[in-house]
């Protein structure tokens, strides 16, 4: 078959897989390796088998794309089984990495032979499954369950040298992986006997079972409501209660049901959609970004230090610059205090704060931004501000420097028109912690060179961040929803809820955080003066900030909280002031049900991603999905909020916008003509891409 070629060198039959770009295991690859194993079999002279792969992958794991499709034979399990059941030993030669199904067919072998730089891991985890084709009940038995059972629960792969000490390899070569599988091969032939296999040769102790049942109790203890922990914990105990056949019966059973789960599908489609988001429209392979070497910071406050240690972070040296000194060592200690954090947790050396701290070099006046290749402004959100630093930096910054805004959401445009320079300047939107956060918008306005925007994209990824190209225009992706968000929340206080039962919902379909909460950790004079600068007017959230209600730092806010607790209380005086304003409004308070809650919540936000698609601000539904997951935690086994819309069904929500526009009287709340037309079509936003 295409995909698999067999070639035979002194008495071993050589079948590679060639299946770019990672050698995925599809149909066609199943039935070119089991054809291969038939024939090798059939040939008298073929004393030996190898799979080994071409390309950077041995093997990545099942085709993801397939899960859902009507099956295609032979299944993985059943070509495992082949392969286990050849009477020629098998040996897997393997490059890269070894992952999910692709491990399962080395696990299958009668031998395993790997270099150094090899990775071997079973991340079905990841994608809210276990593994599907004997990784469960092969995997314990060759290295124990005590140290299999962690492996699949972290889903994190295992390097070479740590898979031959724990027996998962037989050997590790420093090149030419297939020689070395095939002299394997050769000698387990020459010892004339039926091939030892992971699952036969496994010893199973009952020290083994003990230990797994600690971790599997720990782990059922932290699942979080994940089904598949407790799936993988049924499946490796039956290892120890089961024959091995009994027991692959029994993870055939958990995976199937696992597929058709909601969680697997939102984290399948996560997995695709953030590979998705790489693909930016004009800017392939052929354009270079440009070399960043060095960075500026302009403004040392909460964004701007943490923004100078992401750079730190990557090992790249970056000038912290402000305009007075106090503020600069206000930043420059906010940033050693934020290492000291990670050292006490153990997840920072002294030494590496040491290091990361010489990388960053306080600066006063924006002039020490002359060299570097990368500036990136963290000043005062106003408009003003940002253009007198970009009309400076437009003549002193180094000539193809990118000039980045880190404004959450000001015109990009209106930013590089105080410069000379348009084609150098977009937006890199980090969140806020800067340092932790994953999520970064890349702003692309009109005019703004492709080069500078693949540089801002890479830079991103070096700062081991999630880089979205998104469209110029206010708010961008995840503010403009997040704005949706909040004038619902007001409302639903106005129309009867209570913030707790409000952030509840949100809570309850498993944000870390409601709006309330939220808001009183951020601070609610930030909303506050954005509305007072754009003339908006929020009814509650105004009445809080006039009493001075800010949140924790002043220790009350939509809550209260006792000596600086974290967790906020309920306030009466915050829940009569609602009440007040609803009779000042002419409003009869009702009560809501969470449900309410959530779709009144969630449905708004939909909508002004159907109105983002429309105007092309964000290329893809998934793009807006990765928005929301890397930046503002929404839990990624909901897939995001575009990926819900369609689970729920475009149509309901649709009818509970159109209802709700109605009833508040909000023309601004009508379907937008994108969800009205899908809704119609009774289709989903995920037709919108091509893998919809
Ligand atoms: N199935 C289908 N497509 C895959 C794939 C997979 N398993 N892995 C990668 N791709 C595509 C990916 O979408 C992208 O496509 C291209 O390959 C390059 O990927 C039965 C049930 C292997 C470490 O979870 O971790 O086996 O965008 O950009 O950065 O028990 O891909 O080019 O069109 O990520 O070099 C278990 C998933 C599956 C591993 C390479 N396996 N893949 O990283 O490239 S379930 C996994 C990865 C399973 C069995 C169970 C990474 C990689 P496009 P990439 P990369």
């Amino acid at each position: 078959m295409g995909l698999i070629s067999t070639t035979v060198l002194r008495k071993v039959a050589i079948a590679t897989i060639d299946n770019p770009p990672v050698n995925a295991l599809g149909a066609a690859v199943r039935q070119g390796l089991a054809a291969a194993i038939a024939q090798a079999n059939a040939d008298a002279g073929v004393a030996a088998i190898v799979i080994a792969s071409a390309g950077k992958a041995f093997i990545a794991g099942a085709d993801i794309s397939e899960f859902g499709e009507p099956p295609v034979a032979p299944s993985l399990p059943d070509l495992l089984d082949a392969i286990e059941a050849s009477a020629k030993p098998v040996v897997a030669a393997i490059q890269g990495v070894a992952l999910g199904g692709g491990l399962e067919v080395a696990l299958a072998c009668h031998g395993r032979v790997a270099l150094p730089g090899a990775k071997l891991g079973l991340p079905e985890i990841k994608l809210g499954l276990i593994p599907g084709a004997g990784g469960t009940q092969r995997l314990p038995r060759l290295i124990r369950a005590a140290k299999a059972f962690p492996m699949m629960l972290s889903g994190e792969p295992v390097s070479a040298g740590q898979a031959l000490d724990d027996g998962l390899l037989d050997e590790v070569v420093p090149s030419d992986v297939v020689a070395a599988a095939a002299r394997l091969a050769e000698a387990l032939a020459a010892e004339g006997r039926r091939p030892m296999t992971s699952a036969t040769n496994g010893t199973l102790t009952e020290a083994d079972r003990e230990a797994f049942e600690a971790l599997a109790k720990d782990a059922l203890r932290k699942a979080d409501g994940m089904p598949n922990v407790a799936a993988l914990v049924e499946a490796v105990r039956a290892v120890f209660t089961m024959s091995y056949a009994e027991g692959q019966a029994v993870e055939r059973k958990l995976f199937l049901s696992l597929v058709t789960d909601e969680r697997s599908k939102a984290l399948r489609h996560v997995f695709f959609a953030e590979r998705e988001v790489a693909k930016v429209r004009g800017i392939g392979p052929e354009v270079k970004p440009r070399e960043i070497a060095s960075a500026a910071v302009i403004g040392a406050g909460t964004m701007g230090g943490g923004i100078a240690m992401c750079f730190a972070n990557a090992g790249i040296p970056v000038t912290l610059i402000e305009t007075a000194q106090a503020a600069l060592d206000n930043g420059v200690n906010r940033i050693s205090a934020t290492y000291d954090i990670s050292v006490q947790r153990g997840s920072l050396t002294l030494e590496a704060k040491a290091h990361r701290m010489t990388l960053i070099r306080p600066a006063l006046g924006i002039a020490a931004a002359a060299g570097a290749d990368v500036v990136i402004e963290a000043a005062f959100e106003e408009m003003g501000v940002k253009q007198q630093i970009f009309g400076e930096l437009s003549k002193i910054a180094k000539p193809g420097a990118i000039l980045a805004s880190n404004t959450s959401y000001l015109d990009i445009p209106t930013i590089a028109a105080a410069t000379t320079r348009q084609q150098d300047v977009l937006g890199m939107h980090f969140f806020s912690p800067a340092n932790v956060m994953k999520l970064l918008e890349v702003v692309r306005p009109q005019g703004v060179a492709d080069d500078a925007v693949a540089t801002a994209v890479t830079l991103g990824r070096k700062l081991g961040k999630v880089p979205v190209v998104v469209g110029n225009g206010f708010g961008f992706v995840g503010n403009r929803m997040l704005e949706q968000r909040t004038r619902a929340a007001e409302r639903l206080l106005v129309a009867g809820a209570l913030p707790h039962e409000v952030d509840a919902a949100l809570v309850g379909f498993g944000f870390k955080m409601g709006p309330f909460a939220m808001a009183d950790l951020a601070g609610n004079d930030v909303g506050w003066r954005s509305r007072k600068a754009r003339g908006l007017k929020a009814p509650v959230a105004d009445a809080i900030c006039e009493a001075g209600w800010f949140g924790q730092k002043t220790g009350r806010g939509y809550y209260i909280y006792p000596q600086g607790a974290r967790a906020g209380q309920r306030c009466p005086e915050v829940e009569a002031l609602i009440a007040r304003i609803a009779i000042e409004n002419g409003v009869t308070r009702r009560s809501f049900t969470q449900e309410e809650i959530l779709a009144r919540l969630l449905d708004p936000m939909v909508n002004e991603g159907a109105r983002i698609l429309e105007a092309a601000i964000a290329a893809r539904p998934g793009d807006i999905d990765i928005v929301w997951i890397n930046g503002y935690n929404w839990p990624a086994w909901r897939g995001g909020p575009m990926f819900w819309a369609d689970s729920v069904g475009l149509d309901v929500i649709a009818k509970r916008l159109q209802a709700q526009a109605a009833e508040i009287g909000d023309k601004a709340l009508e379907p937008a003509p994108l969800l009205k037309r899908l809704a119609a079509e009774g289709n989903r936003f995920a037709s919108l891409t091509s893998r919809g």
